[in-house]
């Protein structure tokens, strides 16, 4: 059974606390933390139906606009993220994707775009995507190079972005494009494209080690209504970047998620197997190894709930703590999963184990949404700004 005893640290209110009680209560009730992976398509638009019809993805977009509160709270995200997280990786990403593709609209959108996207996000009637990535600008997104011309009363998007979750299934993405021949951060603008617009395409579907829905999307001259353009001219970058700043903390959430149902197994496991003429708990070797698993977990919860609640609390940017709070609890998750993997021995390798999907599921989480280095990079850049 999880530690729940951090449920009671000042970092919550008894709204946050109702939230994870109820959504553990769905999640025993409705995911089996096998989910169908042979169809992935299947069973993502399931999940966000499902996630729709019980309303926890009103935590998604703010409160006129379908969702449960005035602004997006990011301790319920983080909450949502860790608990689904416990129970399937595939149902904490269709979870995660909806507030992502939509965040540039929640956040910098005009109400008519608001009004058009978001209640059927919180519904799990619409599925969302953001497209940021390219072939040729992934840490290094102000490399980006898929364009926006304006013509009359559209843009033209002509590009292509690449490692898009939820590509090929999405009704719509939020992509952003260099809407002038400014260079670097400066001329990017963001913009809703639904998914049937001409001239965009899936050009490629890619396969990863815990399966998505992942693609490669190519503008071909799509053209996108003015009116589709997400908050003012030019300022896509720094809407990515606090998009990113409000979603970031919720990938360190999944992997905490992950990381305690490791430390959940290991436990159990530890304490059922036996050998040496008593159990595997009874070794000290054991003990110590939960030990340091259950450490880097509680360290990973503060850091991350710090973030949060800073955020919740009124600050208008949390790069630093949110770059910590992601950096820390993937990091840390890969560690505490590969210790919980090894205390299982031979069964730890073997397909369909849970700590063996869970070892595939938390590696890309270093990766995405600005991997490790990234983070390093940002943190030690704030430091300088000091
Ligand atoms: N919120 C608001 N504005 C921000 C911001 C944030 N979190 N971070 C940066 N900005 C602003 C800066 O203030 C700066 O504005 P001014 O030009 O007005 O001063 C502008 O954006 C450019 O910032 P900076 O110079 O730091 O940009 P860089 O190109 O050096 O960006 C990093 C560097 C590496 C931080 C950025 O490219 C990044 O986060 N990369 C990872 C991207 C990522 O997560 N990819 C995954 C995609 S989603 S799966």
């Amino acid at each position: 059974m999880s530690d729940t005893s951090f449920h009671q640290w000042p970092f919550f209110n008894d709204a946050n606390r109702q939230l994870v009680r109820e959504l553990d209560q769905w999640c025993a009730e409705h995911l089996s933390g096998h989910e169908d992976h042979s169809d992935v398509d299947a069973s993502c638009r399931q999940l966000v139906a499902q996630l729709g019809a019980a309303g926890w993805l009103r935590n998604s977009v703010p409160a006129p606009w379908g969702g449960n509160s005035e602004r997006l709270q990011v301790r319920d995200l983080c909450l949502s993220r860790e608990t689904l997280g416990r129970y399937s990786g595939l149902a904490d990403f269709a979870f995660a994707m909806q507030g992502l593709g939509s965040g540039p609209i929640s956040l910098f959108g005009s109400d008519t775009l608001r009004q058009h996207y978001l209640p059927d996000v919180a519904a799990g009637k619409k599925i969302a995507a953001f497209a940021l990535s390219e072939p040729n600008a992934g840490s290094d997104v102000a490399a980006m190079a898929t364009s926006a011309r304006r013509d009359g009363d559209e843009f033209v998007l002509n590009g292509s972005k690449t490692w898009i979750s939820n590509g090929g299934i999405a009704d719509f993405y939020t992509v952003f494009a260099r809407t002038d021949e400014q260079g670097g951060s400066k001329g990017i603008s963001c913009f809703v494209v639904d998914a049937n617009t001409p001239g965009l395409e899936i050009a490629e579907r890619i396969e990863v080690i815990a399966p998505h829905p992942l693609a490669t999307l190519v503008f071909n001259d799509c053209r996108v209504p003015a009116a589709n353009l997400v908050g003012e001219l030019g300022s896509g970058f720094k809407y990515a970047m606090g998009t990113l700043d409000v979603f970031r903390s919720t990938v360190g959430a999944a992997a905490l998620g992950f990381a305690r149902r490791a430390l959940d197994e290991a436990v159990s496991y530890a304490q059922q197997r036996e050998m040496f003429g008593g159990t595997l708990a009874d070794l000290q070797l054991t003990q110590a190894d939960l030990g340091g698993m259950a450490l880097e977990i509680d360290a990973s919860a503060l850091l991350i709930y710090r973030a949060a609640w800073t955020k919740d609390s009124g600050a208008a940017r949390i790069t630093r703590e949110a770059a910590m709070g992601k950096l820390y609890a993937t990091e840390a998750a890969q560690r505490v999963i590969d210790k919980a993997v090894q205390l299982h021995g031979g069964r730890g390798v073997v397909s369909g184990n849970m700590v063996e999907s869970l070892y595939r599921e938390v590696r890309a989480l270093r990766i995405y949404e600005g991997a490790s280095e990234v983070q390093r990079v940002i943190i030690g850049s704030l430091q300088l700004q000091q």
